[in-house]
């Protein structure tokens, strides 16, 4: 092939967000706006991630992905890559992207030093739907600041990028490799299906034994929801072949460019078909619900966790997997290198942290901030309340391992009673007695989606000023509710790497109470238009007495004060949230 140099001219508001870019697919097939992205990443990256280097091109499989994988080949091969690795059809879980990096070879021994990965992971897909593009490092992790930021500049500066043209499009749907000569060699492009590496990895991880005796129980029912995302592709071989589960079992596991209309978002507004089945919604579907549930988003990094008719929260989760992993989990055997959770995730895991004797992290929202932890050896489990649970096995959060892990505390729960006819422990029993155990955190998010956005950082400048005096903040929260705690501080996240020293601030505004109930108000970072507002409540309950109350109900004298403090409905015009979860 030849390399064709095309002059192009710098596009706005090609600014990675929380994890990459994501706008609608009409404005990355605008001409050069792909191919202006990925060169300003290649120019990001030291040369010899370029040249000569091995890259991982894959995602979510949404629409627009077939495209842009074939753009992607041709200037990789223009701008020297020795090879590339396509998940077939484009298909690779973020999780699985991450765990090739770090642990596939290639048939010469060769290794990936980073990856392309294309997803709006829990965004909607299609052509009038969004697409998505962000690059993970040799870690297997999302790319830092440092990198993401030169990225940006490099997007106002482009004048050109190398293509190789007349490369013929390589066919992604069939295994194998697919060999070029081009000006300064061999370029290669191998097509495989990552499921293998990843059922390798989990088995590495779990006790797959044990999990399977859990699922051939009659006693143990399941059912997951991949919300027709990439987690299909690895569904069937996990939970089906290897674990025993029935193929009923598996809903919406064909993965599809459009997620078949929907949502790709495991919660519990958008996960509606697996939540009906859990009996946690008023359409009930009459049969008697599965003892577990879970669902997966668009690029099978989150998850949602349900028990017959109990809902988990995520902060709950990561909490409860922690304070189990090292007796339910054999990669945890020898114990846990410290926890973290990013800042609006409630503080269920810092209790866990301090009765274990464990480091404890808050960092900010985004994984990027878990992997330099991870890399120093500092942190084992990790999570976000947005759905995100991981562990430093890969670099990103990982929608499966979650079920799995949730899997074998089950398993490891009912290891006696299994066989004989002791009654099930339930998700909803483990959970229970976790609260009853470390006290319960009440927790809440309401998402303001697609506001105006010049509105929304009006609400968060508004939010800001009224730090400066917090018995002013006090007066006001008395003024709405009398029964709640005094703020005692308040201010705007700033965090600093304890790893590397680097500093990321304007990380969200919170406002914290006196007895550890939190407000916090952030800008979502991964929307493709206007701006989306979330406020996260919580409130912390030590008193067993008052740890079985109704969320929603237990926490609304803090919603209110949330509204009236942001003025929500006055800068926003909203007076419910899109989303609550
Ligand atoms: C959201 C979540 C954040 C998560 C991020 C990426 O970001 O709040 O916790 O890490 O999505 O998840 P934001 O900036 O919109 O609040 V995913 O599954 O999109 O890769
Ligand atoms: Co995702």
């Amino acid at each position: 092939f030849k390399v064709t140099l095309v002059s192009t001219s710098p596009i706005d508001g090609q600014k990675p967000g929380t994890s990459g870019l994501r706008k609608k697919v009409k404005v990355f097939k605008q001409p050069n706006y792909l191919e202006n992205f990925v060169q300003a990443t290649f120019n990001a990256l030291t040369p010899e991630k370029v040249k000569g280097a091995t890259l991982v091109v894959s995602g979510d499989g949404r629409y627009y992905s077939k495209d842009a994988v074939q753009i992607i080949i041709k200037m990789a091969a223009a701008n020297g890559v020795r090879r590339v690795w396509v998940g077939k059809n484009t298909l690779m879980s973020t999780p699985a992207v991450s765990a090739v990096i770090r642990e596939r070879s290639g048939a010469d021994g060769s290794k990936a030093t980073g990856a392309f990965i294309l997803t709006a992971s829990h965004n909607p897909g299609g052509p009038t739907e969004d697409f998505g593009i962000k690059y993970n490092m040799e870690n297997g992790g999302p790319a830092p600041e440092s990198i993401t930021d030169k990225i940006y500049e490099n997007t106002k500066t482009i004048k050109e990028y190398p293509i190789a043209e007349d490369l013929p499009n390589v066919d992604i749907s069939a295994v194998g490799v697919t060999s070029f000569e081009g000006p300064e060699g061999k370029f290669d492009v191998e097509v495989f299906d990552s499921a293998d590496d990843y059922v390798k990895l989990m088995k590495s991880i779990f006790d797959f034994e044990s999990i399977r005796k859990l699922l051939s129980s009659p006693q143990f029912t399941f059912c997951y929801d991949a919300l027709h995302g990439v987690a299909g592709a690895y569904a069937h071989r996990i939970f089906v072949e290897e674990l025993g589960a029935q193929e009923s079992a598996l809903l919406n596991c064909v993965p599809k460019e459009d997620f078949g209309g929907g949502h790709p978002d495991p919660n519990l507004t958008y996960a509606k078909e697996l939540v009906a089945r859990m009996g946690l919604s008023k359409s009930d579907t009459g049969g008697e619900p599965p003892e577990f549930g879970a669902a997966a988003d668009g690029d099978a990094d989150r998850n949602m966790i349900l028990g017959k008719r109990f809902f988990v929260t995520p902060s709950d989760s990561v909490a409860i997997i922690a304070a189990n992993a090292i007796e339910a989990i054999p990669y945890f055997s020898s114990g846990l290198k410290g926890v973290a959770r990013s800042m609006p995730t409630s503080a269920a895991l810092d209790v866990v942290a301090k009765s274990l004797n464990l480091k404890f992290f808050e960092v900010p929202t985004g994984w990027k901030f878990f992997g330099n932890l991870m890399d120093a050896g500092m942190c084992s489990v990790c999570g976000e309340e947005s759905f995100g649970t991981g562990s430093d096995h890969i670099r990103e959060k990982d929608g499966i391992w979650a079920v799995l892990a949730w899997m074998s505390i089950l398993a490891h729960k009912n290891k006696d009673s299994i066989d004989g006819d002791t009654k099930l422990v339930t998700v909803e029993d483990i959970v229970r007695q976790h609260w009853a155990t470390y006290g319960r955190h009440y927790y809440t998010r309401y998402d303001y989606e697609n506001v105006d956005a010049g509105k929304a950082k009006e609400l968060m400048e508004h939010l800001v000023e009224l730090q400066s005096s917090i018995p002013e903040v006090n007066k006001i929260v008395k003024g709405i509710r009398s029964d709640v705690a005094n703020v005692s501080s308040a201010d705007e996240f700033e965090y600093k790497d304890p790893v590397d020293g680097s500093i990321s601030k304007h990380q969200g505004i919170r406002y914290l109470f006196e007895d550890g109930s939190r407000l916090v108000f952030r800008l979502s970072g991964t929307g493709s238009e206007g701006a989306t507002i979330r406020l996260y409540i919580e409130q912390y309950e030590k008193d067993a007495s008052k740890i079985e109350r109704e969320s929603q109900e237990a926490l609304s004298p803090l919603v209110d004060i949330a509204l009236k403090l942001s003025k929500m409905e006055e800068f926003t015009g909203r007076s419910a949230p899109t989303v609550i979860t």
